[in-house]
């Protein structure tokens, strides 16, 4: 039986990952960092399978990853964990570089100490384009990163392929486009508007207040795309892979799909901060703009360019827009009705 490591378990990403290893027939070392409030049990009992091992560290603690790492025979070690909120990486720069940098560097020479044959997958970002100029971007656009979270997502891309170069490690980035899914932290644009107009529905929360409406993005399904990160560390050579859907919609487009799943028909009216959303049906202002959620430095559009990852790894997304959006509803739904 392999066994791997992945970091981040608790977010997103590191539950489904976690979950498709372990029906691969891995064992799982999901690494979480000590905290006051979470019940680990509960936690474990989700992922609900004897084949999950929980081990307490922190990517900034070099020790606590060579630890781990002497006390498993790792043979893929899997990089998610990061302070993955781009506006939080405004508020909180040093900690997100800390994080999302140097954790990288933590986590490679972890490696290159303890056995320079486990295989590293880094969870790269589509954030690395900020103010492209291209249409799609692909494995040769270049990087222009727009906030702390994008240039702290440079720096642990490059290293992660100097490392490759440098030592021959088998050391792969993943530069994944946005992906959601009902496991979505309720901070970030699709699952706040969808678990919006779940209570909006539900009676208890009158509106949504958004910030950039028009801001384009390339949202895929969570579940479809951690397969590719499994792919990406089982393919025959260490290398860089975008991970898309090709596809892309603003943010309004989306909030308009999610109100329509709740049975409202959103209308605009007004421009910039003065911008609302209402119900043509009842004529209820249903969404308001709140420059509270404006960036300093703002991404506006990113559509990825998948075709390297779908010659060379086979693989394409099965999910469309409208039934990941419908996915979610249905979850947000049941869970604040
Ligand atoms: P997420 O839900 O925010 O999860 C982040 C995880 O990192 C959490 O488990 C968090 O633990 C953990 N973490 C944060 N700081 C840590 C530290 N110092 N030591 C150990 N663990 C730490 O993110 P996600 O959406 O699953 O994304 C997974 C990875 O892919 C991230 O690196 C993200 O930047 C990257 N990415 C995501 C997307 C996307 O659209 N989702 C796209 C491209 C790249 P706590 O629970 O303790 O906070
Ligand atoms: O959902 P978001 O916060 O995701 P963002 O910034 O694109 O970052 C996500 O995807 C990246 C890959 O491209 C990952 F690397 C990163 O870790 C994260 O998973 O915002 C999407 C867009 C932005 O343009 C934002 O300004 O929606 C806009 N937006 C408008 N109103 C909002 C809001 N975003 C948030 N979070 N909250 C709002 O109220």
């Amino acid at each position: 039986m392999k066994t791997a490591l992945v970091t981040g378990v608790t977010g997103q990403d590191g539950y489904y990952l976690s979950q498709l290893l372990i029906e691969k027939g891995y064992r799982v070392i999901g690494l979480i960092r000590r905290n006051s409030r979470y019940d680990i049990q509960n936690f474990v009992a989700d992922i609900g399978n004897n084949n999950f091992t929980i081990e307490i560290g922190d990517l900034t603690d070099l020790s606590s990853i060579i630890n781990i790492l002497k006390k498993y025979d790792i043979s893929e070690f899997y990089n998610l964990a990061a302070q993955s909120h781009v506006g939080i990486s405004f508020t909180n720069p040093i900690s997100s570089t800390d994080i999302n940098a140097m954790g990288v560097v933590n986590c490679l020479e972890a490696i290159r100490i303890v056995n320079e044959d486990i295989k590293f997958y880094q969870a790269s970002s589509s954030e690395l384009y900020g103010d492209t100029e291209e249409e799609f971007q692909n494995e040769q656009t270049p990087f222009r990163p727009r906030s702390p979270y994008g240039c702290s997502k440079l720096f642990s891309f490059a290293i992660t392929k100097n490392y490759r170069e440098a030592y021959d490690m088998f050391a792969s980035n993943g530069i994944l486009f946005n992906h959601e899914s009902p496991r979505r932290s309720i901070n970030f644009v699709t699952r706040k508007v969808t678990s919006t107009f779940a209570k909006i529905n539900a009676g208890t929360l009158d509106r949504l207040e958004i910030g950039n409406l028009n801001a384009k993005r390339d949202w895929g399904y969570a579940k479809d795309y951690v397969e590719m990160m499994w792919r990406i560390l089982n393919h025959n050579t260490p290398d860089d892979f975008v991970i898309a859907t090709g596809e892309v919609y603003t943010v309004k487009h989306m909030i308009e799909l999610a109100a329509k799943y709740f049975d409202y028909e959103i209308e605009w009216d007004g421009e910039g901060v003065d911008e609302i959303g209402f119900d043509s049906k009842t004529n209820k202002k249903l969404v308001v703009v709140n420059p509270d959620y404006f960036r300093p430095a703002e991404v506006e559009y990113l559509r990825g360019d998948f075709s390297k990852a779908k010659k060379i790894l086979n693989w394409e997304p099965t999910t469309s827009f409208k039934q990941l959006i419908e996915i979610m509803c249905d979850h947000d739904k049941k869970l604040f009705s």
